[in-house]
């Protein structure tokens, strides 16, 4: 038997629908027996795997995403492997796809699959079974007979299209689907994978090397069909990481949905965008499309140029969206990659006072702002980065330490270049601006709310003074302000 294991994906373990693992189990059923272990519902998760083991479980595969995911697995792993030592681990996921090497050297874990695993796993999983040698798998890594971490060049994208249905009977739905300002029952789905560009900055392009291959609309209209007939979803996130690429795709989805009266919400660049149709624009309006999540990244062009950004990115392109979608009510989410190597404070004020002509443009826009995080990608960020001293971590129990977990969540004290008065910086603006701009997917943040927050915090802002907003903070606390829950594409 094959347990599957999700660890918790945040402190507050909020339930995440685990479309990896259920992506992985659909090519499982009637192949392998299986179990899906969600860490996020499940408090005594190394207790359950544990009975599970007892029972006969024999293989544990573990999604594991940089942050408290890894944090959580590492024990886990660790402890599971002592208690029984002929368990075979498999990682796979973002972490172990770029970090493959270090993961192995822990030996408490067997194999890597790298990339987008389906077709991989299931054929490790049919070789062991048998026997058989699983060396020359593409998209594994394992360790030679010496103990040294060896990979194979990664497998091709399995095709969306071509794989089964997810296999929702196997997790409690009923417990995933929750309120967001789309609606009251939202769920999430990922209808493509990848993206076809090359941004220096972004784990994607480790995963994919700039392949993007989608579902038809029709399968990825039918399974929001079923989401919200089946198990009663009002709203729909998609967590693909580049929806919009085809804008046929986008418009004949948009038709097809437009009698369920839902919200949704994904994840588009925004040079694509500008490119479609008014007439899109209506549709995807009228079907339901309430917010797009877009890099914006920079506020200078030259920095958008040295992050391989792509396409035709520029600044210009980014007020120019902010204001067309102003005018068809959809709100824009913006994230910027700030800090930059090798001038960060520069790049900082460059960014800060784009983001501020961003919301005269469009008031209503949402920002999300990260400093930049390397990861291990030839590009000249990592280059200038590694040539400011960063390293990554060689241990997983490094991984773990508190300040690489706060690099991974890209808060980090890990970052060279980045000095702490200019990470205080950026918090203190972002204070300023949320208070002054209440975002408007919080319904807490409605009426006479706004108007104090905003009253609070306009001389602030006006001036350009951001410096130890401390008595915004109790006043955001107090009128329940939350930050629009995102984890940055
Ligand atoms: C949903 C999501 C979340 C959810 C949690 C999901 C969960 N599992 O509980 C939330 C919102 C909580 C979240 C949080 C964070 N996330 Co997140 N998240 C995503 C997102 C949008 C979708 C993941 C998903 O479901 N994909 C759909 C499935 C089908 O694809 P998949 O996960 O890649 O799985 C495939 C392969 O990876 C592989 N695979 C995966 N697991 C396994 C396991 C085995 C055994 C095998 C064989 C194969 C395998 O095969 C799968 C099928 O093809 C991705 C971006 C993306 N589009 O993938 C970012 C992404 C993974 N997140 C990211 C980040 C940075 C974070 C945060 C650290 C952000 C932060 N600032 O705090 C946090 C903390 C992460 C953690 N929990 O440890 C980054 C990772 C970047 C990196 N450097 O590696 C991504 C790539 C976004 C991005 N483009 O930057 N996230
Ligand atoms: S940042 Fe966005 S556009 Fe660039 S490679 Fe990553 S997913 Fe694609």
């Amino acid at each position: 038997m094959i347990v599957m294991y999700n660890p918790p994906s945040s402190g507050r373990r909020k339930p995440v629908m685990p479309l990896s693992l259920l992506a992985l189990g659909a090519l499982l059923e009637n192949r392998h027996d299986y179990t899906i272990v969600d860490g996020n519902l499940d408090r005594d998760a190394l207790g359950t795997i544990d009975r599970l083991v007892q029972d006969g479980a024999d293989i544990l595969a573990v999604t594991v995403m940089p942050g408290p995911q890894l944090a959580d697995a590492v024990p886990l792993c660790r402890e599971l492997k002592s208690r029984h030592p002929s368990l075979k681990v498999v990682w796979g996921g973002y972490f172990p796809t770029q970090h493959w090497d270090v993961c192995l050297k822990s030996r408490y874990v067997d194999y890597v699959v790298r990339g987008h695993g389906e077709v991989t796993f299931l054929a490790l999983l049919d070789r062991l079974a048998t026997g058989e040698d699983v060396t020359d798998l593409a998209g594994l890594a394992y360790r030679m007979p010496d103990g040294m971490p060896f990979t194979n060049a990664t497998a091709p994208i399995p095709h969306p299209d071509h794989m089964p249905e997810f296999p929702y009977h196997r997790i409690p739905m009923e417990r995933y689907a929750r309120a967001s300002f789309m609606g009251k029952r939202t769920l999430a789905h990922h209808s493509s994978y990848g993206c076809p560009f090359f941004c220096n900055f972004c784990a994607v392009v480790n995963m994919v090397g700039g392949r993007w291959l989608a579902q038809s609309a029709e399968r990825t209209a039918n399974v929001t069909r079923r989401l919200v007939t089946e198990f009663g979803a009002d709203a729909l996130e998609f967590y693909d990481n580049n929806f919009f690429v085809h804008e046929a795709r986008t418009i004949d989805f948009a038709e097809r949905i437009m009698d369920l009266d839902i919200g949704w919400w994904g994840d588009a660049r925004i040079d694509t965008l500008l490119r479609y149709a008014d007439r899109s624009w209506e549709l995807m309006r009228d079907a339901g499309l309430r917010m797009v999540f877009m890099g914006a990244e920079s506020g200078s062009d030259e920095t958008l140029k040295r992050m391989n950004k792509g396409g035709s990115a520029s600044t210009e392109k980014t007020l120019f969206i902010a204001e067309k979608m102003r005018s068809y009510g959809i709100v824009p989410e913006f994230s910027f990659v700030m800090g930059n190597p090798p001038d960060p404070e520069a790049d900082v004020e460059n960014t800060l006072a784009f983001i501020r002509k961003v919301k005269r443009v469009n008031p209503h826009t949402e920002i999300i702002m990260y400093v930049y995080t390397p990861v291990p990608l030839a590009g000249e960020l990592y280059e200038e980065a590694k040539a400011e001293g960063f390293a990554f971590p060689q241990t997983l129990e490094e991984w773990i330490s508190t300040d690489w977990q706060d690099f991974a969540q890209r808060r980090s004290a890990q970052i060279p270049w980045l000095a702490d008065p200019l990470r205080r910086r950026l918090r203190d603006f972002e204070r300023v601006l949320s208070a002054y701009y209440p975002t408007i997917t919080n319904p807490n943040l409605r009426g006479a709310r706004r108007v104090v927050l905003r009253a609070a915090s306009a001389w602030r802002y006006h001036l350009g003074i951001y410096q130890y907003p401390f008595e915004l903070r109790p006043l955001q606390r107090l009128l329940a302000y939350q930050r629009p829950e995102t984890c940055g594409f």
